[in-house]
């Protein structure tokens, strides 16, 4: 997989992905990343990257020709190995498209994947129409450019590709990433300020323990984001460890439902 960045502080993206998974992953060629900036494409002597805004009001619009040509350069980086069907160009901004998982594993197979980062009031909307496939959304609210969304969803691509993770990790990944949130974690020690550790995690029966995690994260699901199961068909083991766990709460005197 290869990852291209068009952005004005190409030294942001690469300071952030050195670390921890993603690090080590370009670290082992798993996945390439480049990042091209729109103030080397210029062709002013000021190197001009922005514009006032037709129309007036605050702030200022990335041009149109430093941006298109950044992103020629980018797409070209793949060289002809990549597959022209297997790249994608995305333009980051809260107008996009819902990132999530489903759309992230979607992502994995392409080989590569073009990001484009705008900074300012956002960049001419002729570069969006005709040099972008898609917008894409991290989520709604307005951050400060589009640096930090390419860094979340390259990211969350690289765990899913072969070889990245872990056996354990990815196969655990498998398991329970079903659109369930994830079952409580505990450590030593087993017992703390008066908390201990559920007994069937320290009984080492492990389908006692499969059963319970899978409780909890039904549990947790229907607690925390009730949303997500609405569109989740629960098979039967399920339904009944999710209605164990409703009981559970109903025994301990603190539930209504
Ligand atoms: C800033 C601004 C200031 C005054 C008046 C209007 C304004 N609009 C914006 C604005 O939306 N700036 C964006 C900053 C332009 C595109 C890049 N920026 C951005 C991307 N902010 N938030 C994102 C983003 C990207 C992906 N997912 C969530 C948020």
């Amino acid at each position: 997989m290869r990852f291209d960045v068009v952005t004005l502080f190409p030294e942001m993206i690469k300071a952030a992905v050195a670390f921890g998974v993603t690090g080590k992953a370009l670290e082992r060629n798993l996945v390439q990343l480049s990042v091209w900036n729109p103030r080397d494409y210029t062709q002013d002597r000021h190197r001009t990257v922005d514009d006032r805004p037709y129309g007036g009001g605050p702030g200022m619009v990335m041009k149109y020709q430093p941006l298109h040509d950044a992103l020629m350069d980018a797409k070209q980086s793949g060289g002809e190995c990549v597959k022209m069907d297997a790249v994608k160009v995305v333009y980051l901004s809260p107008q996009g498209k819902p990132v999530n998982q489903a759309l992230l594993n979607e992502a994995a197979q392409l080989s590569q994947l073009v990001l484009v980062a705008g900074r300012y009031e956002g960049v001419d909307e002729r570069f969006i129409q005709w040099d972008c496939d898609e917008e894409w959304s991290i989520g709604d609210y307005v951050i400060s450019g589009g640096e930090l969304a390419a860094l979340v969803i390259m990211d969350g691509i690289t765990r899913l590709l072969p070889h990245v993770l872990g056996d354990d990790q990815s196969a655990n990944q498998d398991s329970y990433n079903d659109g369930l949130l994830e079952y409580p974690h505990f450590t030593r020690p087993e017992h703390l300020a008066g908390w201990s550790v559920p007994k069937v995690l320290t009984g080492g029966n492990h389908a006692d323990i499969a059963r319970w995690r899978l409780k909890q994260a039904l549990g947790r699901t229907w607690q925390k984001r009730p949303d997500l199961l609405k569109n989740k068909q629960l098979d039967a083991e399920q339904a009944n460890l999710l209605q164990q766990f409703k009981n559970e709460l109903d025994v301990k005197g603190c539930s209504d439902e």
